[in-house]
């Protein structure tokens, strides 16, 4: 197949959900307020050395308070679709047992607000923020935060599942078990394959005992965001092909088989059990059974694809046989060096349909770190970000046209916001937020981004030539 270009016409349905996506350690500030507890984050944030640029979210973009005009900023972008999550610990702030009341007044509000203007809430559970209290059992290495995760998921649900239609449980399974527990580059910052594969596999169980909790709220609909990663293999040499499936397994099967009822992928077992020179013996039976068949849709972050080689059978200090290589031709990439590749986000939506029974897919994220043009007549020209846009959004007008089930796009992100470990420095946003004044301001990718909003198109090339800058 041939790359996208962004000029193929596209047109989607009335229905379709065009969104942006947040998660609420990375905007909302406001760490003390309404009973709060500390969260993984804000200890592994305190860590010397563990952000970047030494920032921390106490402020952010200071959504806590701010909200409304984020809500106004979303009505003005015609969006019909919020992806936000729920901080856990604003609601269970010592872990399990006491809920507090202010935490989900406050989400209540902003659900209702949202609904007002006829956004869909698109409510995520786990975006990362596990209360500092359960780092007591080990965290997500630790089995009872299966329990606490569904406890947490009755709280919100009786409290909002009468108006929330869309609910993912979980965030990224595999970044929270990969650098969470094995690189310790995000919180809690533990290094230890044993503890990283035994949280991702209690992420999984939480999102099955999550579905089970939320399935007996009529009308809603369950799905656990997976950032895939498509591998592809540095050339066809038959070592590298072999390579690309092995780490296709570490990277997507390991999550996407158990979900959709094939169990965990026995050569990925296999992988994880010479590695550590054990039995898996955290999966126990009766788990995958209770993983499968929980999902009304899938929730896909796509940001690149990466190009895989067999790993040299002797200096290799990692546990798998295989390596990330650069692509031996020129590539795209974004301004912090990541391969932009619309190609492969059509490609895996299409394989998702084919391999996993045709689900319902939701984009829940997909973006790219540029670097914004100064502000110039109340304008920020970022046009890589509006070039890579468009690609992405043919790219997926092509794979729904060829059948993929596509019923959202949310970009990453509404707005600039902390980005983890990285901190403030990445820009994200459809929305430029100054953070010294938290003042926000549509960037020319959000006007674009409005219109085929509005229109279910892609404009025409020119379409902002001479724009006001105001907002539309
Ligand atoms: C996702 N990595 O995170 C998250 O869901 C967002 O919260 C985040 O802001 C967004 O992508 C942009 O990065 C990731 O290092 C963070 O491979 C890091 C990685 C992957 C995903």
């Amino acid at each position: 197949m041939t790359e996208s270009t962004g000029t193929t016409d596209v047109a989607f349905s009335p229905g379709f959900l065009w969104g942006a996506a947040t998660s609420s350690y990375q905007i909302e500030g406001s760490l003390d307020a309404d009973g709060r507890g500390e969260s993984v984050w804000d200890v592994f944030a305190r860590r010397p050395g563990a952000i970047e640029d030494g920032g921390d979210a106490s402020v952010a973009c200071d959504s806590y308070r701010r909200w409304p005009e984020d809500i106004d900023l979303i009505s003005r972008m015609n969006l019909g679709a919020y992806r936000f999550s729920v901080a856990w610990s604003r609601i269970m702030p010592e872990g399990r047992g006491r809920v507090e009341k202010r935490g989900l007044d406050h989400y209540e509000r902003f659900v209702d607000a949202l609904l007002e203007r006829d956004i869909v809430p698109v409510l995520t559970l786990n975006h990362w923020d596990m209360p500092q209290a359960l780092m007591a059992d080990g965290g997500w290495a630790g089995r009872s935060s299966v329990d606490a995760f569904a406890e947490y998921t009755v709280a919100v649900a009786d409290r909002l599942a009468d108006r929330v239609q869309w609910w993912i449980t979980q965030n990224e399974p595999w970044i929270i078990a990969l650098l969470g527990y094995r690189l310790g580059l995000h919180a809690p910052g533990i290094r230890d394959l044993g503890a990283s594969v035994a949280a991702g596999h209690h992420v999984m169980l939480a999102h099955g005992a999550g579905a089970d909790v939320l399935r007996r709220y009529p009308g809603v609909q369950v799905g656990a965001a997976l950032n895939l990663l498509p591998c592809v293999p540095a050339s066809d040499d038959e070592r590298d092909v072999a390579a690309a499936w092995a780490s296709d397994g570490y990277c997507n099967r390991w999550h996407l088989d158990p979900l959709f009822g094939k169990g965990y992928p026995a050569d990925m077992r296999e992988h994880y059990e010479r590695a550590l020179g054990r039995e898996l013996t955290e999966i126990r039976s009766g788990d995958e059974a209770a993983i499968a068949g929980r999902s009304d849709f899938l929730a896909v972050n796509y940001y690149t694809r990466r190009v895989m080689a067999a790993a040299e059978p002797d200096g290799a200090d990692q546990p798998f046989p295989w390596r990330v290589v650069s692509p031996r031709e020129q590539v795209p990439r974004t301004d912090e060096g990541t391969e932009i590749s619309p190609g492969t986000f059509r490609d895996l939506l299409l394989r998702l349909h084919r391999e996993y029974d045709g689900v319902p897919l939701i984009i829940a994220e997909n973006g790219g770190i540029f670097a914004d043009t100064p502000m110039h007549d109340g304008r920020i020209r970022d046009v890589r970000r509006q070039t890579f846009l468009r690609q992405h959004v043919t790219a997926m007008a092509e794979a729904a046209a060829a059948g993929a089930d596509v019923r959202g796009y949310l970009h990453w992100s509404l707005l600039d916001n902390f980005e983890w470990a990285l901190g403030y420095r990445p820009r994200f946003g459809l929305v430029h937020v100054d953070y010294r004044t938290g003042e926000r301001t549509i960037k020319d990718s959000g006007l674009l981004y409005a219109e085929l909003a509005r229109t279910g198109r892609l404009p025409a090339a020119g379409f902002l030539q001479g724009a006001a800058g105001t907002a539309p």
